[in-house]
């Protein structure tokens, strides 16, 4: 019998399918954002999973002609999202807007398919797609050609207005921005969500690219914004072993090799985004040179990317430890020991069940069980105790953001149900 926040789960993800896709959260976000459907399709692969591949296939409806997935597809115009549509104006069909989100898919892809023995024919059809998205990041977002991922606007990171993103996005001139009326501040509480000056920022830096036509390469040369995140980098060299894995079963030879050799770059190159002030892997300005020096969230993504040496490991579970006597729940986006810290605003302190869950199996696949147990006890506890938002205080518990959230129900049954980590998210303390 499921339990009735299995129940629950099913029942938001129900509510919030618009036919073939799932808006994150009802009002907030009501179009389809890409990494958030690649979550959401774990949490359908639970109780349906013909809908758990639509979400996927229909993201990958409106992948550009070069292999670029957009982090918004548009197919209504909803006036209770800013910005829409008509300010991305990227000129697609359908509508989407000119940036892309962490490349989740391929592991997600990988995912669905290990846990059947069925829908050959389904992730044949994707992992061409998935093959040529993560081209499109090695074509235009890796400069340095060291498999290192270039984030050309903070939204692009899913991590929209983490601490790392201050210094680089101050630099951003913002006295052309046109007049904007922004959405979010009607429907959610404006301690949770990110300053009119943040704002500013993203419209600039979006009004940037819509002046170089959404032409990528111009964008990755000149962009206003340009960082090389830590997040992202962990998070496609994931994907490309994950998509190794798809290739050997349904691409060719030549493939695997150019796979194989986009990994090792970015394993010998990792080390770039290693920061010795902090003892750990942070984002670097791509314009200044320039590293966070910030512990994140994201920094604990090199477990899930399977890199780091056995001192860097040490490091960064040193900070783990210091982080996990500082907050009830882990893990907080942002270290509760820096400056910019904040319990409930945004990305800059709450906790996110879906950056815990890769987290957590990255720790747990590197034998790390007590940390990895820590994170998914947590991420039980928090949902328990104050249902599926779109983000918690690490403090208190208290939901932040937007509530009836997709990707967190969808992670709930995930962890819970399918095999994620179930004794950890069940058992645990
Ligand atoms: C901008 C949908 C998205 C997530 C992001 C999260 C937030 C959007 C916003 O919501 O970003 O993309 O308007 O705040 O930061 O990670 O994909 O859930």
């Amino acid at each position: 019998m499921p339990d009735a926040l299995d129940e629950k789960a099913i029942e938001i993800l129900k509510d919030n399918d618009r036919g073939g896709y799932t808006v994150p959260t009802a009002g907030l976000y009501p179009y389809q954002w890409n990494w958030d459907s690649a979550f959401v399709a774990l949490g359908f692969a639970t109780f349906d999973r013909d809908r758990a591949w639509r979400e996927i296939e229909t993201l990958f409806d409106a992948q550009w002609t070069d292999g670029f997935l957009p982090h918004i597809v548009f197919r209504v115009d909803d006036p209770s999202y800013f910005p829409g549509p008509s300010v991305w104006r990227t000129g697609k069909s359908p509508e989407t807007s000119g940036i892309t989100q962490p490349p989740v898919a391929a592991s997600i892809t990988r995912w669905m398919w290990e846990s059947a023995d069925h829908d050959e024919a389904r992730v044949a059809a994707l992992y061409p797609k998935l093959l040529a998205w993560h081209r499109w990041f090695h074509r235009y977002r890796d400069p340095l050609n060291k498999g290192l991922v270039l984030c050309t606007h903070p939204w692009e990171s899913g991590r929209d207005n983490s601490p790392e993103w201050d210094e680089p996005a101050n630099a951003v001139d913002t006295t052309k921005v046109e007049p904007y009326q922004r959405r979010d501040l009607a429907l959610i509480d404006h301690d949770m969500r990110p300053s009119t000056d943040d704002y500013d920022r993203y419209i600039a830096i979006l009004q940037s690219g819509r002046d170089n036509d959404w032409e990528h390469a111009a964008i990755a040369k000149n962009g206003p914004f340009r960082v090389f995140d830590i997040g992202m980098t962990m998070i496609l060299l994931r994907a490309n072993r994950d998509l190794l894995r798809l290739a050997e079963f349904f691409g060719t030879s030549d493939e695997c090799d150019e796979l194989s050799s986009r990994i090792k770059l970015t394993e010998e190159s990792v080390d770039y985004l290693w920061d010795e002030e902090s003892r750990a892997f942070c984002s670097r300005d791509a314009i200044t040179g320039k590293s966070s020096s910030m512990v994140t969230s994201a920094s604990f993504l090199s477990f899930y990317a399977g890199v780091g040496t056995p001192s860097q490991k040490e490091h960064l579970l040193e900070n783990f430890d210091r982080i996990s006597k500082r907050v009830r729940y882990m893990l907080p986006s942002h270290d509760p020991d820096h400056d910019k810290f904040n319990s409930i605003l945004y990305w800059r302190g709450p906790v996110w069940a879906i950056v815990n869950t890769m987290v957590a199996l990255g720790l747990a696949e590197a034998g790390l069980e007590k940390a990895a147990a820590r994170i998914y006890g947590d991420t039980r506890k928090l949902i328990e105790k104050t249902g599926f938002y779109e983000a918690y205080c690490p403090i208190t518990g208290e939901g932040t953001g937007g509530a009836d959230f997709s990707w967190t129900a969808a992670m709930w049954l995930h962890l819970a149900k399918a095999g994620g980590q179930p004794q950890s998210m069940k058992g645990a303390a």
